[in-house]
């Protein structure tokens, strides 16, 4: 079968070896994770991390659906540490660049199968909404994962209000596509603008949330503001940042990793240690900050929560 490459797919798409070796982002991590740095290697040469920028979320209800125990990584590795292409391709890219990114106004476009089809402004989305710490475990397909405290509220919500009609099958999330402001869009390494897409029942589930914030902070800009999508029992890349259209629709969605790389990249994209489409072995993951690869677990370890939206699907297929 042939296999269609972006001609410029960056080098570090392709080789998780780029991800250690980048010695910027290693001293940035290091430094956060508190490992201590080589002998030799001066501390002068990482960059001052960001602190929390100071922009306090208040009301923050605890939820029963975190289901970690675990420490989350912390605040600087967080935002240092990033995928989003339209910034560029290299993890420090999106902290460097999405500074300016205009997040406000903001507004949401609704269309396709639903009975609320409107443009809402974000403050609209979030009036009566509860907001919650989610402590969830991220997989990125590259193999590395962190624990991650968003701040959000479960997407079903915004679902029930907008009315899908008994056609909408799946949700397609559109983000913004703005050259003037991101830089990344230049490249054709991915067709412009990010979509990506859920399953009506995977939207629904009550662990799929919309994040708006990072651990009590309004939601970095490189994080995705100001409003993101956050499914914990698929890879990462399933998170669309700065979502601007929510599209109901009858048809599976593609998504532009799908269309990119259709055979390393499948639309339901849940981690699964036993298939690796994608050129990684999906066996092992990486936490940032430790030094020993752990083993990924089916789900990510959500099985107990989501495994019966697959039930009876061949997984190995529907990667
Ligand atoms: N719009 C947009 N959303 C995106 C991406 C992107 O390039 N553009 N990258 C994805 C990938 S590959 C991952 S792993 C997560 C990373 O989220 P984080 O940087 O907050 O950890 O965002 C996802 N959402
Ligand atoms: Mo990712």
């Amino acid at each position: 079968m042939l296999i269609r490459r972006p001609s410029d797919i960056r080098s570090s798409e392709i080789t998780d070896k780029k991800l250690y070796m980048d010695r910027r982002g290693f001293m940035q991590l290091a430094a956060a994770a508190g490992v201590g740095v080589l002998a030799g290697d001066r501390l002068s040469a990482a960059p001052a991390v960001p602190a929390p920028h100071g922009q306090k979320l208040t009301g923050i209800a605890k939820s029963p659906l975190s289901l970690t125990t675990e420490k989350p990584a912390s605040w600087s590795a967080l935002t240092t540490f990033n995928n989003y292409y339209e910034f560029g391709t290299d993890k420090d890219n999106p902290a460097d660049r999405a500074g300016s990114l205009k997040i406000d106004p903001w507004s949401i476009v609704v269309d396709g199968e639903c009975n609320k089809k409107a443009t809402y402004a974000i403050e609209d989305l979030l009036k009566g909404q509860t907001l919650e710490e989610r402590i969830y475990r991220h997989r990125c397909v590259e193999g590395w994962s962190m624990v991650i405290p968003w701040v959000g509220f479960p997407l079903a919500s915004l679902v029930k209000r907008f009315e899908p009609t008994s056609k909408a099958k799946y949700i397609k999330f559109t983000t913004l596509n703005d050259s003037k402001q991101m830089p990344g869009v230049r490249s054709t390494v991915l067709r412009w603008p990010y979509v990506e897409g859920l399953r009506l029942d995977e939207a629904m589930h009550p662990l799929t949330i919309m994040a708006v914030g990072l651990y009590d902070e309004v939601l970095p800009r490189q994080n995705g503001a100001p409003i993101r999508l956050v499914v914990p029992w698929k890879y990462g890349f399933k998170g669309a940042k700065a979502i601007v259209k929510i599209s109901f629709v009858e048809k599976q969605p593609l998504t532009s990793w799908m269309e990119s790389v259709p055979d390393w990249y499948g639309f339901y994209s849940n981690v699964n240690p036993a298939v690796s489409p994608v050129r990684w072995d999906q066996g092992t993951e990486q936490r940032i900050g430790e030094f020993v690869r752990r083993r990924t677990t089916l789900f990510n370890g959500y099985q107990d929560q989501v495994a019966g939206l697959y039930a009876g699907m061949d997984l190995r297929k529907n990667y």
